[in-house]
């Protein structure tokens, strides 16, 4: 505790602009990510906003998207396309270019090797070309706004995607690349757990965000293939007609939904895993705790994973699929609670008893709890079939899938920059700061997000730009709610900037945690450690 560094940090070490970007320290790559994926979040939030503006009144009140500038607009563009094209920038921006890199490229990078005790990745060079890759992809994807833009949806489902007059193949070319990313990332990182871990970092010694990380890495690998050759295959139909989705030609439309979601549904785990591994470290820090059931945590990591390709009929159950494959997919689905719930569970239990530090990461982490419950929970009861019947393709939908992925990803997100941000930049935040952001984020979200389940059982359905008056009342709320949201995220981002001008020094350990990371100075130097660590006990109890 309070260990005076000499001053030669990773961030200090070599000078220049240039020099961060041709750099092979993990740690700056992972700085690198952080600035691309904040960017992409902020320009998939205004969208947001945009949409939610939008669905405050019926049209009858006159469209918001008719005041869109004509330079942003193709000529012809209603208001309709115009929603339509907005609403798929943002998932797919948020999908792809923000919480799919996000936690495993900005933490994963930064924090796995520290926490095994390693001086960087196993492939510095390849690390940073799936930068480049990463970046590459999203160039293409922004790009297309400049040519004739997207309106397919996040999941350019056949046959729209194939006759739509959007820029779908640069689009569909963009999201392979940035798989391509994904793949060469996960690769690195199982790599760095089987190959560099310290003398001593037994694998079941590793705290359980390196599990996290590690699980996620093998669905990236996996996963992440199935995802480029379905998008490779739209890219041919569209180009040469082979036939393969185009119903005129042959094809089958719902081949394309199957091929899609293979990915998409693991992808789902992608986002959700290495949020879960941030949540392990906050509760056992802040509750003063050792982990409660650490090897159940650290198996349940891996069953999600494996069970994760086999759940994704559920997408399908409206689909025309027979009803044998839905009741296998419905049963699997809810195999996917079972290890879910083991986390839940010992993380509640780790809070039972402990000694709880009410500071920011740990409201994160709490809101997580509590928010990620409501998202599992409606998405066992959407694994029913019959009740998906009712619910499919309507703002339940929307809802559930922001409840895990805003309500539970991006929370954690938040929760590991403040409990992480001493260590990467060196300086202390401010708490009150970084508290009254969870505050306006955690009660923005609920009021944008509750109603919509109320929406979707009234039959709202997703995808609309307009709506009968009947739903009015919980649409403005809803609205409402994402004011709040944004009014979080601008304090947070406040928070961070005035931290990272005019913070404290930050000590070695300032929250007294047990993990690898906090022995290195704060900010590290360039290659981790002054001393290579040899490990003699753990998890958690490093000496
Ligand atoms: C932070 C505040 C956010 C707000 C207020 C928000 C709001 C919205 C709205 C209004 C829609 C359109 C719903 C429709 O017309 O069907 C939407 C769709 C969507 N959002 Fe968000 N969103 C937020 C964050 C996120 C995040 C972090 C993700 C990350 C995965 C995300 C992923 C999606 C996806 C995948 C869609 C579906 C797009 C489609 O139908 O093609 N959103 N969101
Ligand atoms: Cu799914």
């Amino acid at each position: 505790m309070g260990h005076v560094s000499t001053g030669k940090s990773y961030i200090n070490e070599e000078p220049g602009l240039k020099s961060w970007f041709t750099s092979l320290d993990h740690k700056r790559i992972a700085i690198l990510y952080f600035v691309a994926v904040m960017t992409f979040f902020l320009i998939g939030g205004i969208m947001a906003l945009l949409l939610r503006l939008e669905l405050f009144s019926p049209n009858t009140a006159g469209s918001v998207m008719e005041h869109i500038p004509n330079f942003l607009r193709k000529a012809g563009d209603t208001p309709a396309d115009l929603y339509n094209q907005v609403m798929t920038y943002h998932g797919a921006m948020m999908v792809f270019m923000v919480i799919v890199p996000g936690i495993p490229a900005i933490f994963g990078n930064f924090f796995l090797p520290l926490q095994i005790g390693a001086k960087d990745v196993a492939f510095p060079r390849l690390n940073l070309l799936s930068w480049y890759v990463f970046m590459a992809g999203a160039a293409l994807a922004v790009s297309t706004f400049f040519f004739s833009k997207i309106d397919t949806g996040w999941t350019f489902y056949t046959p729209y995607s194939i006759r739509s007059g959007t820029s779908v193949v640069m689009m569909v070319v963009a999201a392979f690349i940035m798989g391509m990313s994904s793949i060469l990332t996960g690769l690195n990182f199982i790599v760095t757990v089987h190959k560099l871990r310290a003398p001593g970092m037994t694998m079941w010694r590793m705290p359980l965000f390196c599990w996290a990380i590690y699980s996620t890495a093998i669905i990236q690998v996996l996963a992440t293939p199935i995802l480029a050759i379905t998008l490779l295959l739209l890219a041919m139909e569209r180009t040469f007609g082979v036939g393969i989705f185009d119903p005129k030609l042959g094809g089958d439309p719902v081949l394309f939904q199957h091929f899609f979601w293979f990915y998409s549904h693991p992808a789902v785990y992608i986002m959700i895993l290495p949020a879960m591994g941030i949540i392990s470290e906050l509760i056992t820090t802040y509750s003063k705790k050792t982990i409660f059931g650490y090897t159940a945590i650290a198996y349940s990591s891996i069953g999600i994973a494996a069970v994760s390709f086999f759940v994704w009929g559920h997408h399908l159950f409206v689909s025309g699929q027979s009803e044998v494959a839905g009741i296998v997919f419905s049963f699997l689905t809810m195999l996917v609670g079972v290890p879910t719930a083991i986390k839940m569970f010992n993380w509640l239990a780790t809070l039972y008893k402990g000694s709880i530090e009410f500071r920011a990461p740990l409201l994160y982490a709490l809101g997580f709890l509590f928010l990620f419950a409501i998202g599992g929970m409606t998405g066992v009861i959407l694994a029913v079939t019959a009740v998906d019947v009712h619910f499919h393709d309507t703002y339940f939908v929307v809802a559930h899938f922001h409840y895990v992925m805003v309500g539970g990803t991006l929370m954690a997100i938040m929760g590991g920059l403040f409990h992480w941000f001493p260590k990467i930049f060196g300086k202390m935040h401010s708490e009150t700061g970084a508290i009254m952001s969870w505050v306006f984020i955690f009660i923005g979200f609920n009021v944008t997000f509750f109603p919509q389940f109320i929406l979707g059982a009234k039959g709202m359905p997703r995808r609309y730009f307009d709506y009968i008056p009947e739903y009015e009342q919980l649409n403005k709320i809803s609205t409402v709610g994402s004011w709040l949201i944004a009014t979080g995220f601008i304090i947070a981002l406040i928070t961070v900037i005035k931290g990272l001008t005019s913070g404290a020094k930050a000590p070695k350990n300032p929250w007294g945690s047990k993990t690898l990371e906090w022995h290195a100075e704060s900010p590290p130097i360039m290659h981790n450690f002054e001393q290579d660590p040899i490990v003699t006990a753990g998890p958690y109890e490093y000496k």
